[in-house]
């Protein structure tokens, strides 16, 4: 059920077992869309993208912007209302849920949980090239403010860079007696990184080694739901950062070692 907004009798009210976008005013459903399509730039080309919008269920479409990329190609900024609403009270989504600490909170749970330091192992595994996931979360430096786990004083870091395959992965991890292993994927075309990712988990389940680590992966499309449903023990998306993660791995090591100093 949605609001009738071809009529304009939308109601003033917030229900959110019927939300829907905000533009000027409550429940008006105005969205933005842009896309390219490879036309040129003219009055034929404007229609061309309104029809679109129209089929995909806009409604009052306006083109407010056409911009010329080359001469075969347009890339169009539309605005209209969409008339679907979605039940917001009805969501479920799984997500880490341990606290997220500081830097230095962290550095002291370990002090106070453990005798030794907490070693992790990192990669951009498979064929996936893309490094500055992986680096922000690591990366002494680190990204947007945040410091990598490089830098937390009780963590041994080992960040592998891109492009290592999973057998190498283990084997490091094995060598350097990791707690903690974290992967990074971008590249999803063709699914690419689900069946990397599954590979990485029968690898480790085949020399019994799953239990022995925690296990975790993060990337632009990567949610805790698909991690879980994937083998892993968590998954980390955009706007993630070190804090995040190092929160869950160390609490979630004091949980599987409680009571006993490791
Ligand atoms: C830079 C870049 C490259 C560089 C990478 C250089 C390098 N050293 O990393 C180069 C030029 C090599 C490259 C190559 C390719 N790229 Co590229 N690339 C990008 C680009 C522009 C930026 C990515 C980036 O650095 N983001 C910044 C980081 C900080 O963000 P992030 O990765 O999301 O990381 C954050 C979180 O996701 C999370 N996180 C990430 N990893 C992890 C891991 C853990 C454990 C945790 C906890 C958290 C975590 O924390 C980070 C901080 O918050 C994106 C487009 C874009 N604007 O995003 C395309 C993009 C990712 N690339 C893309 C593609 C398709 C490719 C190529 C296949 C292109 C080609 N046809 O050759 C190749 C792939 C090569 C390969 N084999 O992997 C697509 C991916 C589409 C998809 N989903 O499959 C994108 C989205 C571009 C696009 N719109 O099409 N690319």
């Amino acid at each position: 059920m949605g609001y009738d907004l071809s009529e304009k009798n939308y109601s003033k009210d917030l229900d959110l077992k019927l939300l829907s976008p905000y533009g000027d005013t409550l429940n008006d459903g105005k969205v933005q869309l842009s896309f390219t399509l490879p036309i040129k730039n003219d009055e034929k080309g404007i229609e061309a993208a309104k029809l679109l919008a129209k089929k995909m269920g806009l409604l009052d479409p306006l083109v407010s912007e056409s911009v010329t990329l080359d001469s075969k190609f347009t890339m169009y900024i539309v605005y209209g209302s969409v008339m679907h609403t979605v039940d917001y009270t009805n969501i479920i989504v799984e997500t880490v849920e341990t606290d997220v600490l500081t830097k230095k909170e962290i550095e002291d749970f370990i002090e106070e949980h453990f005798d030794r330091n907490i070693v992790v192992v990192g990669a951009s595994t498979g064929t996936d090239a893309h490094t500055v996931g992986i680096d922000a979360i690591m990366n002494m430096k680190g990204f947007a403010g945040h410091y990598g786990i490089e830098r937390y004083r009780n963590i041994d870091a080992y960040n592998m860079g891109s492009q290592v395959e999973n057998e190498e992965f283990i084997k490091k991890a094995l060598e350097v007696n990791a707690d903690v292993l974290l992967v990074s994927q971008t590249v999803t075309q063709k699914d690419v990184h689900i069946k990397n990712l599954v590979n990485l988990v029968e690898l480790l389940e085949a020399e019994n080694l799953r239990d022995k680590f925690i296990l975790i992966v993060g990337g632009p499309r990567i949610t805790h739901e698909l991690a879980k449903e994937l083998g892993y023990d968590a998954g980390f998306g955009p706007k993630k950062f070190a804090e995040d993660v190092s929160s869950f791995f160390v609490q979630e090591l004091e949980k599987r070692i409680k009571g006993t100093k490791v």
